[in-house]
């Protein structure tokens, strides 16, 4: 049967189980999609489109694939704008599909902004649809980048969606994605190191979330008796109340980075940016790599033992390999799990002090504190912004599961908590969703707040409302270090809750310390009638959290 390219690809989306599409027009995919009765979470705007997508990949860990829409062509308007959102998931590797209008034949260098050369700067894969023919191929590709070896976007420009082809000459069938084992030479390798070391620590990254290898962390790390650290982007990876699980950042996890002689890295890219840490004293330390594939090896560190292949048969393949060696006993190494609680609690005393804080106004941490409790933390999903709720939140949030948190930004773009917070309640509608933002973020969102509305989706922003950036002017913590561009009218000048519950939002405003649980409750509750609600507590300006290794307070 002849069918149109726009049709054919809403066929396949459909096939390869994509139960939604987030966009914002126009497309020339649309209206095949809306007539092939695949739903359009439209947002309003195409940073936002990107945005949902690719939140939806990290949270379900690419086993549902995040797809959008988004003007392109010679008129990109809706591509200039998503480039943002784009850059950000190149950024942080997820496999996110994104399909927008090519530049038509003839067309070519009419555009002063090239539109393939921009978009291959963020891509894992660009594919270019230039023959109707090759829409089950090139869906084929794209779907096997995103579903094998290491997440990135990928992106599919379609110059002539009205061109037609047989659907029935080259049927399309799912793409299974694919996996690849570890040489076993390597994992031996890795093991007599593993072994032989005096002080190894399990530097584990959001690979292992990707692997769904979460258990079989665990499980090495048991057998090894080895303390565990995360990146941000792999918060809950490892169960956060776990007896060998040292931190996300702060003290106690540059005690532990300091001391270590064996890194042994699982699923990072070890590449020490704005919000991870540098490895300390890295020539003097035994650096294992195991990671998905070669891009990260030998960088910035020197790599002494590689072991390439997807975590889950890497973790897998260790584990068995020290089981061999051991009979089955794994390492033994004195009194792990009781020097890690002591480090942890010596370096959370602090924080944990001002999470029951009764000071006016409100403490952040005593919010944090507070959501913890109000939460069941195995079935609710919260995130950070950028700023001090992403550094105060991923230095003592509790995760209990993976992607109870979503940890993101090697840069973190701001703005993206909302689309996440999104991406979570429809990825899993029964779980509380809750975004917690300062105000910046709350500014990048605000347009888009009307699509909760309209979707109904029962989501919490938490607004931590102290009226500036928080430590970027001058304070208790010192001159700050924007003191030009850190103000902007606070909770006195401005009530938020009155202008988002204009809107049609359930908003409170809190100020009250012992306000903080009821007023959580009660938007917790109204979220399960698919309302949103936004709280704005009333804080102080709180600059404090744990540090990465080898970066100063910025
Ligand atoms: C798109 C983008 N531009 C600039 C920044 C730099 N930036 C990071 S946090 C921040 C301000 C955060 O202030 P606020 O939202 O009030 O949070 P607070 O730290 O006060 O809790 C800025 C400008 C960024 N992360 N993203
Ligand atoms: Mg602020």
């Amino acid at each position: 049967m002849t069918i149109d390219v726009a049709t054919g690809i809403s066929r396949i989306l459909k096939q390869e189980g994509v139960g939604w599409v987030s966009t914002f027009p126009v497309c020339r995919v649309n209206n095949a999609l809306g007539r092939e009765g695949v739903p359009m979470l439209m947002m309003r705007d195409d940073r936002y489109a990107v945005a949902v997508a690719d939140a939806f990949s990290r949270i379900t860990a690419g086993s549902r694939i995040g797809v959008c829409t988004f003007q392109g062509g010679v008129n990109a308007a809706g591509m200039q704008y998503a480039y943002a959102g784009m850059a950000q998931a190149y950024e942080d590797g997820s496999p996110v599909l994104c399909i927008t209008d090519g530049v038509p034949a003839g067309s070519s260098g009419n555009s002063q902004y090239d539109v393939a050369s921009a978009m291959k700067t963020v891509s894992k894969w660009f594919g270019y649809l230039d023959k109707p023919e090759r829409t089950p191929e090139l869906m084929r590709r794209a779907f096997t980048m995103l579903r094998s070896g290491r997440p990135g976007p990928v992106i599919l420009a379609i110059p002539n969606a009205t061109a037609t082809y047989d659907e029935t000459a080259d049927p399309y069938r799912p793409v299974k994605g694919w996996k690849s084992a570890p040489d076993p030479a390597d994992v031996r390798a890795a093991v007599d190191q593993l072994l032989g070391a005096r002080n190894p620590l399990i530097y584990a990254g959001e690979g292992v979330i990707y692997a769904g290898a979460s258990e079989d962390l665990k499980a090495l790390a048991e057998l090894v008796n080895v303390p565990v650290i995360t990146t941000l982007k792999a918060k809950g990876a490892f169960p956060e109340n776990h007896p060998l699980f040292v931190g996300v950042r702060g003290d106690q996890v540059a005690h532990y980075l300091n001391k270590s002689d064996l890194i042994l890295a699982v699923g990072s890219s070890l590449s020490p940016g704005r919000f991870s840490h540098a490895i300390p004293d890295a020539a003097k330390k035994t650096i294992i790599h195991c990671n998905v594939d070669e891009l990260h090896i030998n960088k910035m560190y020197p790599t002494a033992h590689a072991v390439i292949g997807d975590a889950r048969l890497t973790l897998q393949a260790l584990r068995q390999e020290v089981s061999d060696r051991t009979s089955g006993a794994g390492r033994t190494a004195g009194n792990v799990a009781a020097e890690v609680r002591a480090a942890r609690h010596e370096a959370l005393a602090r924080y944990r002090q001002v999470m029951v804080s009764d000071e006016k106004p409100i403490n952040p941490y005593r919010v944090y504190g507070d959501l913890m409790e109000v939460l069941d933390l195995r079935n609710s999903f919260v995130t950070h912004e950028s700023g001090n709720t992403r550094d105060q939140l991923s230095t003592v949030f509790d995760t209990l599961i993976p992607r109870g948190f979503l940890g993101w930004g090697n840069v973190s773009t701001l703005g993206f908590s909302l689309a996440a917070a999104i991406a979570a309640k429809k990825a899993f509608p029964g779980r509380a969703s809750v975004a917690v933002t300062g105000e910046a973020g709350l500014g990048y969102m605000l347009g888009n707040l009307e699509v909760l509305l309209r979707e109904k989706l029962g989501i919490t922003v938490v607004h931590i409302s102290n009226g500036g950036f928080a430590g970027y002017g001058p304070g208790f913590w010192g001159p700050g270090h924007d003191p030009f561009t850190h103000q902007v009218l606070g909770p006195d000048e401005v009530d938020m809750s009155k202008v988002i519950g204009a809107l049609g939002f359930h908003t409170e405003r809190v100020s009250e310390p012992a306000e903080v649980i009821p007023a959580l409750r009660r938007a917790l509750d109204v979220n399960t009638s698919g309302r949103p609600a936004y709280i704005e507590f009333i804080c102080c300006q709180y600059p404090v959290y744990g540090q990465w290794v080898g970066r100063g307070a910025e």
